[in-house]
């Protein structure tokens, strides 16, 4: 089952219906829910459906949650990282995380920073070298509880990054420095380590960069990082976290206005941005 945030209020897929909830309360109200897929199977039987909806007005799937993230969770990251900070000194930090069994968590963005499905995210104007991470992002309620999956994407600019690991914050955190959507998965399992995350970046209608890898290649169990998370830490409204990515363009790639960047996870579907 899925669920999209719309103006109009939260909107369910299951079985190639849609069926608008109405009355639910705030999106903040649905999405802190444990039983949320269990609570949804309940009430779309008293609902009406329909076989397809306005997908163009879908909105990012947050409200006032935090937005975090996990790094250095797959080789290819760790091999990137230290690649860009090799002149710093930094390159042993991401060596030794990627082998610690502490994750690297950090704080990504607030609400206001977060596009959806076709919105812009952005070049920071003092950066020259930036890249869009493709990543499996866990919807987790307050108590703790995977209960869903979306898409991200933790734009970073790797210049500022490599110069020195402590510019972290600055690479990562800026305005529509994140993208989420285009919907929730909810899924009280696991999910298949077959599952793809598949990148595209267009140029001009024309494909510049593509790659794809799978979560078998991902060091760390996703509930392990929301446990390092929750460790003295609360999210009164949950939280989104993105698990890193595995998928780095070369170094000689960096966006470009206009560039169209395409995310896509098996089950979840595509989410598609632009640079502007
Ligand atoms: O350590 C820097 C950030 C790494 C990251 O964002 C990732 O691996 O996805
Ligand atoms: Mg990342």
């Amino acid at each position: 089952m899925k669920l999209y945030r719309t103006p109009v209020g939260a909107v369910i897929e299951d079985r190639e219906q849609f069926y608008r909830l109405e009355n639910a309360g705030s999106w903040d109200d649905l999405i802190t829910r444990d039983d949320l897929l269990a609570y949804l199977k309940t009430v779309i039987g008293s609902l009406p459906s329909g076989r397809s909806f306005d997908e163009s007005s879908v909105a990012a799937p947050i409200e006032s949650q935090e937005v975090w993230a996990a790094g250095v969770t797959y080789y290819r990251s760790r091999e990137a990282r230290k690649e860009e900070s090799k002149s710093s000194g930094g390159g042993d930090f991401y060596h030794r995380v990627y082998d610690a069994d502490r994750p690297e968590l950090f704080f990504k963005a607030t609400p206001h920073r977060v596009v959806g499905p076709g919105g812009k995210v952005k070049l920071r104007d003092d950066a020259c070298w930036t890249v869009p991470e493709p990543e499996l992002a866990l919807l987790v309620t307050p108590s703790g509880k995977i209960i869903g999956y979306t898409i991200g994407n933790d734009m970073s600019s790797r210049d500022i990054e490599g110069e020195n690991p402590l510019y972290l914050p600055q690479a990562k955190v800026y305005d529509r420095s994140c993208a989420l959507g285009p919907c929730i998965l909810l899924s009280e399992s696991t999910l298949p380590t077959s599952t793809e995350i598949r990148l595209e970046i267009l140029r001009g209608g024309k494909e510049e960069f593509t790659g794809a890898t799978t979560l078998e290649a991902m060091k760390r169990a996703p509930a392990s990082l929301v446990e390092y998370l929750y460790r003295n830490n609360s999210f009164p409204h949950g939280c989104y976290l993105l698990t890193g990515t595995g998928i780095v363009p070369p170094d000689s790639f960096t966006l470009e206005a206009g560039d169209e960047i395409r995310i896509t996870i098996t089950d979840i579907g595509t989410l598609v941005n632009c640079v502007g």
